[in-house]
């Protein structure tokens, strides 16, 4: 059967959300709101909002939190076909208390859940079908025993496909050793064209380095092009023949961090993918530099609109309300 082109395939778990519906921390919250959330799964919704067709691969349990799971994303326009029901197995759930103008912490309910049984004989050539880009966090092997060997086939598969493949490595230390953090991350670099680590995880990864430094070890590891996000400051791409860029967006409120970088990936991607024989221009990228320089610079929009609002990508445009922004017109709204 032909299936219609996909513009990115994305392989992760995304979990339900309770946030407290007041100011209260969860300890003291009597009410809850329930949404959905996922590094891979922001992704998805940011980019299809984009105009772009994405496929997001999973597995949820048999129960309703699933079902909303699934619903909710397939609500948004995902494609979520290759996504399995697992009978006697649950959907994970994550609890996300703000407080004030810190970064949220987290608390996460997934250990054996449905999406933490990933293994490697469960990749199916039906997930890359007629697809021409992977994305990939550090998230998904970190949830399970074969995970991590799993996302590695993953890539490996997609590459000889000769799809391109994103990495953003969402370093999340409640879920594993900073040695195996370290360890695998290591080994999925390589196998990536486009690299989106923040700064901090390039200082876990390579220790107290200069920007350009670890511009230099990345660029010898594999990926053609390292985006390294700088927070407020904005980001800076790097590729072996230029580097640029881009002051960040002040926000008057910060209200939730968490899904910045996903917002900003979808922002950058959502350029990049644009680009035609995009690896080759990559290789040897000389006719680029203003594309990455959009790119990242929608990338900081988009990480400035997210943190505004609470919920991971609640916030996030569709491309008729961003190219509206990008041309400084006012919305009207009644
Ligand atoms: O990037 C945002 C994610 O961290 C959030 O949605 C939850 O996927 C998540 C995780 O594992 O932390």
């Amino acid at each position: 059967m032909l299936r219609s082109m996909v513009d990115v395939v994305t392989i992760g778990e995304s979990m339900i959300l309770f946030q407290p519906m007041t100011d209260s921390s969860i300890q003291y919250a009597p009410l809850f709101t329930k949404s959905i959330a996922g590094a891979e799964s922001n992704i998805a919704i940011g980019l299809t909002r984009l105009g772009k067709k994405v496929r997001w691969v999973s597995r949820v349990g048999d129960d309703a939190f699933g079902k909303y799971l699934l619903a909710t994303l397939a609500g948004e326009g995902v494609d979520v076909s290759q996504c399995k029901v697992l009978q006697n197995e649950s959907t994970a759930i994550y609890f996300k208390d703000i407080k004030g103008s810190q970064d949220p912490t987290v608390y996460y309910y997934r250990k054996g859940s449905a999406a933490s049984k990933f293994k490697r004989n469960d990749i199916q050539s039906g997930w890359f079908e007629g697809a021409h880009h992977l994305h990939v966090t550090g998230i998904t092997p970190a949830l399970g025993e074969n995970t991590a060997e799993m996302m590695i086939e993953a890539m490996e598969r997609a590459r000889e496909k000769g799809m391109t493949i994103s990495f953003d490595p969402n370093i999340r230390r409640k879920l594993w050793s900073e040695e195996q953090a370290r360890q695998t991350i290591l080994k999925m670099i390589p196998l990536c064209d486009i690299f989106l680590p923040g700064l901090d995880e390039c200082q876990f990864l390579f220790g107290e380095k200069t920007r350009d430094e670890y511009g230099d070890i990345l660029l010898n590891m594999g990926p053609s092009l390292t985006v390294i996000k700088l927070g407020e400051e904005g980001s800076m791409a790097i590729t072996k023949n230029f580097s640029v860029k881009k002051d960040g967006y002040s926000v008057e409120r910060v209200v939730d961090t968490v899904g910045a970088g996903d917002a900003f990936a979808s922002g950058c991607l959502s350029i990049l993918l644009d680009v035609p024989n995009l690896r080759e221009e990559l290789e040897d990228p000389v006719n680029i530099r203003d594309i990455v320089g959009d790119a990242i610079g929608r990338g900081n929009r988009l990480g400035a609109l997210a943190v505004q609002f609470k919920g991971d990508w609640e916030g996030l445009p569709t491309l008729q309300e961003l190219k509206a922004m990008e041309q400084g017109k006012e919305s009207v709204s009644r």
